[in-house]
This record gives structure tokens, sequence and C-alpha cells, in this order.
């Protein structure tokens, strides 16, 4: 299909070149010279990621999917971000960018799901030059230059969206971020058309973080021992005192900040802290991504060889799905 494309395509200047011949010489040449260039942007655009709708289309199906067979144990974070990423991506003119919080344990799949939703809206999906992933501990490490890291990661969003308007912004570690730094995108994450003429709203900010962790293992744990199914669990279970706990704790990143004050994120995601069974459902998904047949036996040694908390009940993961990689190149 592409080589039949730019084949046409090449036919088609050709013969209008010849055309045009035959009566003025000028306006050929600035007529293929026009041709030729926009031929040229074309392929170029057809091999080079570009801000268009061949290298940024959401499948919503495939988040769908996506959500419902590599993301194990997190029932409420599956549907909040299959909603929140839908209802924002099928809105031609949102008003506000959209911008999500996770939070939960280490390991329970907060990086994974950035990485879902990255895949499902680039084709290049994490590698995409539209999807820019900021690490605290290595982009603003010295809280003495806080300042600068400002204002550069003002001009860096600011450049970044002027270039194209779907990008995405994903902040992990953010409660190893000084809570200053956050404030100072927050009039991008607001309510205006649009700041010095660049338009905010089409762009998505997540934000990844264990703030709130503690928060959420106490409701799960208390419906554990209330022998409730975890599926019950709803967010207004969580919601409250996740964004309380947030809010309030001076490590999260988030500590005091205007952007809960004024309510500029639009969803907190709660992880669930992962049982026994999910570390065999990640063990075995792992193997199969390996090539090899997924295997209880195995799946067993992995999961049985991790530690689990509180330490007599012994119900979660203490790294969730994390290492589970390495231990797998001990058992397989
Ligand atoms: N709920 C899950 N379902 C499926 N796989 C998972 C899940 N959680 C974690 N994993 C697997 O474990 C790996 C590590 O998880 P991930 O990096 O997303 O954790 P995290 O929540 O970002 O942890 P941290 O808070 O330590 O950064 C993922 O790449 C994925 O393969
Ligand atoms: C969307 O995702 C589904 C499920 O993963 C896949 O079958 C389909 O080909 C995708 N569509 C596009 C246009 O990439
Ligand atoms: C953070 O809060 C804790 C307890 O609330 C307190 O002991 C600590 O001094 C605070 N740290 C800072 C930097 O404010
Ligand atoms: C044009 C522009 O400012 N680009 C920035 C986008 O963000 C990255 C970081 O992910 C910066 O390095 C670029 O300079
Ligand atoms: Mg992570």
């Amino acid at each position: 299909m592409k080589v039949s494309g730019i084949c046409l395509c090449l036919h088609v200047l050709l013969t209008a070149g010849v055309l045009v011949n035959a009566f003025d010489p000028i306006t050929t040449t600035v007529l293929v010279g026009v041709g030729t260039a926009a031929l040229g942007r074309t392929i170029y655009n057809y091999f080079h990621e570009s801000c268009d709708k061949k290298w940024i289309a959401f499948n919503a199906t495939g988040l769908q999917t996506d959500l419902d067979e590599k993301l194990f144990g997190q029932h409420i974070a599956s549907r909040i971000v299959l909603k929140a990423v839908n209802g924002f991506m099928n809105n031609e003119n949102p008003k506000k960018p959209l911008v999500l919080s996770l939070h939960g344990w280490t390991g329970t799949g907060k990086n994974f799901v950035s990485k879902l939703i990255a895949e499902n809206v680039y084709k290049e999906g994490m590698h995409s030059s539209f999807v820019h992933l900021f690490t605290s501990t290595l982009h603003f490490p010295h809280p003495s230059q806080i300042a600068t890291y400002k204002s550069q990661l003002q001009q860096w969003i600011k450049g970044n969206i002027s270039n194209c308007e779907r990008s995405l912004f994903i902040f992990d570690e953010m409660d190893k971020m000084h809570p200053g730094l956050i404030d100072s995108i927050k009039p991008y994450l607001d309510y205006y058309d649009k700041l010095d003429g660049v338009s905010y709203r089409k762009s998505i900010f997540i934000f990844l973080s264990n703030a709130g962790g503690e928060s959420i293992v106490e409701t799960a744990l208390d419906f554990w021992r209330a022998g409730r199914d975890r599926e019950e669990m709803e967010l207004k279970d969580l919601e409250t005192s996740l964004s309380l706990s947030v809010f309030n704790n001076n490590k999260s990143g988030f500590y005091r900040t205007s952007l809960i004050d004024k309510n500029l994120v639009d969803f907190f995601v709660p992880f669930l802290p992962l049982e026994y069974k999910h570390i065999i459902q990640c063990t075995k998904a792992e193997m199969k991504a390996r090539g090899l047949e997924p295997d209880q036996n195995v799946a067993n040694k992995v999961a049985k060889d991790l530690v689990y908390f509180p330490k007599f009940d012994r119900v979660f993961s203490v790294k969730g799905c994390k290492t589970i990689d390495s231990k797998l190149d001990y058992y397989a």
C-alpha cells in the first residue's frame, strides 16, 4: 500500500509536469517544486513520526483489551483510566488537559499503566517523541536548584506542546519531587483557552507516586480482614483518605499544592497492593512474553520466593510484581 501510494503520486506529478510544460516553463518549475516538496513531506511523515493522525490515533478497544488482559488485580484503576482516557480522547474540544494522579504501593503497575496508555495513543508508544517522562531523582535531583528547574520545566512543557498539542507528560517519583516544582506547571493544567498563544488543553499529564500507598493498603487490609471480596472495593472507599494523606503529607510532592486545592487533578487513581494470585499471573504473563509455556510450578516457585506483609498474615507482596523478571531467570 505504501509503495503504490507513492508511485501513484509520482505518476500524477510527472503527468502534471509534462502537461504544464507545454505552456509555461516558469509555472512548471514552481508547480513541480511545490509538488516535490509536498511529496517529500508526505514520504518524510510516512517514515518519521509527526504530530498527525497517522502517528497519534487513540485505540479505545486496544486500551480496554490491554487493561483487561495485561493488568492484574487493579479493577478500580483499570475502570477509571479507561473512562478518563476514553472521554478525554473522544472530546474534540477539551476544556483543560487531562490530569491523572496514580498512587499506590511499589510494583503495582503505575508505570505499566502509563505505558499502556502511551501505546494506545501513540503509534510509537513510550518511544514517541511526544511522550515525555520526567523522573524526579534524575531530572530534578538538587533541592538547591529548584528555581532553575522551575523555569526549565516550564520551558520544556511549553516548547513540547508548541511542537505538538497532543503531548503526554509523565512525572515519575512525584513523592521525591520538591513540592514547589509541581506548582510551577499549575497554569498549564488549568482552564485556560490559551497561554501566550499556546493551548495546553489537548495534552495529558500523569503523576506517579507511592504517596497514599499506606492508606490504600490499610483499606485493602480492612476488606481482607472482614472477609470481603477485593473486587467489592470501590473508589469512594479510598478516595477521601487518599487525597487527604497525599495533600497533608510533606513527602508526597503534592504537599499543600494548589493543584489539589483548585481541583486541577481530574482523577486520583488508587493502585491496590498485589496478592499471591496476582504474582502468579504476573509470572505467567512474563513467561509468555519470553516465548515460554506458562508453567504453574515455576510460577509457584517464583511467588513463594517473594516476601509478603503484614508479617503474620502475609497477604500482600512487598515488591508487588517487581523483581519477577530476575526470579524467573533463576527458576525457568
Ligand atoms: N497490576 C499489574 N498487572 C500486571 N503486571 C504488573 C502489575 N504491576 C506490576 N506489573 C509488572 O511489574 C513491572 C513493574 O511494575 P511498575 O513499574 O508498573 O510498578 P510501579 O507501580 O511503577 O512501582 P514503583 O512505585 O516502585 O515505581 C511492570 O513492568 C509489569 O510488568
Ligand atoms: C486496536 O487494538 C486492537 C486490540 O489490541 C487491535 O486488534 C487493533 O488492530 C488496533 N487498531 C488499530 C487501528 O491499531
Ligand atoms: C514532615 O512531617 C513530619 C511529621 O508530620 C515532621 O516530623 C517533619 O519534620 C516534616 N518535615 C518537613 C520537612 O517539614
Ligand atoms: C522544544 C522543547 O522544549 N523540547 C523539550 C521537550 O522536553 C524534553 C524533555 O523530555 C526536553 O529535553 C526538550 O528540550
Ligand atoms: Mg514506577
